[in-house]
């Protein structure tokens, strides 16, 4: 199939789709002012994220890239879900399966409602004792102390986060692939596509004979995979595509598949 980057040709596609997973990353939460990794935004200080995200940063200097984390934690934290967030929220209640999964650690897809929701990386309101392994939720911002000790043992603590080098949750990344395998369209929004074992969710989808769609703001390794690509702000494009995908559902709501989903759609616009 020649490549296409228009939303009327896509909406078919849609309208016959039972599964639908999205893999999602940096770029969904630009628009709601947090710097993607790569390009110009991606430094902090000196340091690019490649040189603190690491398991070698924090053993050599824990406090670096704590002082980095509690930056980032403080920017964060008034940061509100944009349109991209808030529409793949609403499509969990217009396909009849509908899985979100991201490299994000913000938060923001839950802040927007969405609850089939796998974190592929950890999320930074989470620390972890480095000696047991327990898990903390945390959003004090700034940090008290930096770095932090476990209220329990009084070990270093650590963002529950996944760094370079290090395992994803083997459970999670099953059931990623496993829906990857599974689903009929795909689509990948505001990933640089680089970072494995992320990048390779969409390919084992399009291999499996999953729509690959991309939205991105600049082509990326999968564009030649993709048989849609939108370049452009993913929290303009969503909502176009949701809206061409609501009037089309109106058109079809004799079907009664069509009719399920009409219904369910106008509950989420209200
Ligand atoms: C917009 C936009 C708008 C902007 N609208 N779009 C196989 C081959 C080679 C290497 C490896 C391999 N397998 C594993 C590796 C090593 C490594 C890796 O992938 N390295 C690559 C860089 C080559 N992977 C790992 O180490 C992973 N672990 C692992 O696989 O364990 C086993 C193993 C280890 C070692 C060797 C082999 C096997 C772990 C990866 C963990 C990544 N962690 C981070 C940090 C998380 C915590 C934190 O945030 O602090 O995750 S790094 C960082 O990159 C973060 C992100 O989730 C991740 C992906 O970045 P993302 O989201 O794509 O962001 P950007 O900035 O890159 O892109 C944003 C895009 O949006 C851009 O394209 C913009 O244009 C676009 N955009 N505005 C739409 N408005």
């Amino acid at each position: 199939m020649k490549s296409s980057s228009s939303i009327e040709d896509l909406i078919p596609h849609l309208l016959q789709a039972k599964k639908v997973v999205v893999l999602t990353g940096a770029g969904v939460s630009a628009e709601s002012g947090i710097p993607t990794f790569r390009g110009r935004d991606g430094l902090w200080k000196k340091y690019r994220a490649e040189e603190l995200a690491t398991p070698y940063a924090f053993i050599s200097n824990p406090r670096l890239v704590w002082e980095w984390y509690d930056w980032r934690r403080q920017l964060i934290a008034d940061k509100q879900p944009n349109p991209a967030h808030l529409t793949l929220a609403k499509w969990e209640n217009i396909f009849p399966s509908f899985w979100l999964i991201t490299q994000n650690i913000d938060g923001l897809h839950q802040q927007a409602g969405s609850r089939r929701l796998l974190e592929l990386h950890g999320n930074i309101w989470k620390m972890r004792c480095v000696d047991e392994g327990t898990v903390f939720e945390n959003r004090t911002t700034p940090l008290p102390e930096i770095p932090p000790h476990c209220p329990d043992c009084g070990g270093l603590l650590r963002p529950h986060v996944v760094w370079f080098g290090e395992s994803l949750d083997s459970s999670l990344l099953s059931e990623a692939f496993r829906l990857s395998h599974e689903c009929e369209v795909m689509f990948s929004i505001g990933t640089s596509a680089i970072v494995q074992p992320a990048a390779s969710l969409p390919v084992a989808a399009a291999e499996n004979g999953a729509l690959l769609i991309e939205i991105n703001a600049e082509p990326t390794p999968l564009a030649s995979v993709a048989q849609f690509n939108f370049y452009g702000r993913a929290g303009e494009i969503l909502p176009q595509i949701h809206q061409a995908l609501l009037q089309a559902l109106e058109k079809n709501s004799s079907a009664s598949l069509g009719k399920n989903r009409t219904t369910k759609a106008r509950k989420t616009e209200k």
